[in-house]
């Protein structure tokens, strides 16, 4: 795991690039266990085992852990440049490199994941643009869509490929005329999750209101019925089961970027 993480990374930035992001998810994940929620980050599964893998450090001990933080290095300005640079796309892959099945995740169970009554769902826009109407799905299912095949990469030490179709997240937000000089683009979700973006992020080419997985309608479990896929950011930057989508000039925060995660969170 720890190898097919650093490798995944690798293949997109160089190797200085990749130790640096490797140590960030470390700094990360380590954050997490001296946070309040230490104790429901363990039981999830996040175990030492996991920063050990990302750390390459054997941890068994409380002890181990701090002689492991004491040998990681802060995030380079230089990384998070490249990585930021609204104009690098992610890389794209074949659709036979499709990983099978895709992983799910979330801050609970897949059982769990939320039951969204697609005839009933409202889309709705918040803060500055000028067109707040709510967008119910077969409204937003006639837009017109692309898709793509891109590798998620999440902070706990995994990614997999997989192709989300939808709509180019910057046409939706000039069609509602949001202010694209606003700072935020905010997302509240439908299982209490929530997280943020920056303008130039919402506006990456590749940044998508993906409606499909694989073809499908999203399903459940990957967030039906609307998620954002953002190919140039960590997987907890990729909101499911969004319910409202607000532009903001205040600092929005997120489920774990208010519990420590860098609020960038590129990949
Ligand atoms: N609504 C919601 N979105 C979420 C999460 C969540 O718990 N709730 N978890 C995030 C994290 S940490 C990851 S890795 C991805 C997982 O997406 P997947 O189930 O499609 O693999 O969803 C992200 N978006
Ligand atoms: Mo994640």
């Amino acid at each position: 795991m720890k190898n097919s993480i650093k490798k995944s990374i690798r293949s997109i930035l160089g190797a200085a690039e990749s130790e640096a992001i490797v140590h960030e998810a470390q700094k990360q994940i380590i954050r997490q266990l001296d946070a309040p929620s230490r104790r429901l980050f363990l039981q999830r599964g996040l175990t030492l085992g996991g920063v050990a893998m990302l750390t390459g450090c054997d941890i068994s001990d409380n002890a181990s852990v701090e002689k492991a933080l004491g040998k990681i290095s802060g995030f380079n300005d230089r990384v998070q440049g490249w990585l930021f640079g609204s104009t690098r796309l992610a890389p794209v892959y074949a659709e036979s490199m499709i990983t099978r099945p895709f992983p799910f995740n979330a801050f609970y169970a897949e059982d769990d994941a939320p039951d969204v009554d697609g005839t009933t769902y409202r889309l709705k826009i918040a803060g500055l643009a000028l067109d707040k109407r709510e967008w119910s799905l077969p409204t937003l299912y006639k837009m017109a869509q692309v898709s793509q095949v891109t590798r998620h990469i999440c902070v706990e030490g995994w990614s997999a490929i997989g192709k989300w179709g939808g709509v180019p997240f910057g046409d939706f937000l000039r069609l509602i005329g949001a202010n694209l000089s606003a700072e935020y683009v905010s997302f509240k979700c439908a299982d209490g999750y929530h997280t943020s973006i920056d303008m130039a992020t919402a506006l990456h080419p590749q940044t998508l209101l993906a409606l499909t997985y694989d073809g499908q309608i999203l399903p459940q479990k990957y967030g039906f019925p609307m998620k954002l896929r953002i190919p140039t950011k960590l997987g907890y930057k990729n909101p499911k089961h969004i319910e409202t989508i607000e532009i903001t000039n205040e600092y929005p925060g997120g489920y774990w970027e208010d519990q420590g995660y860098n609020w960038f969170g590129g990949s």
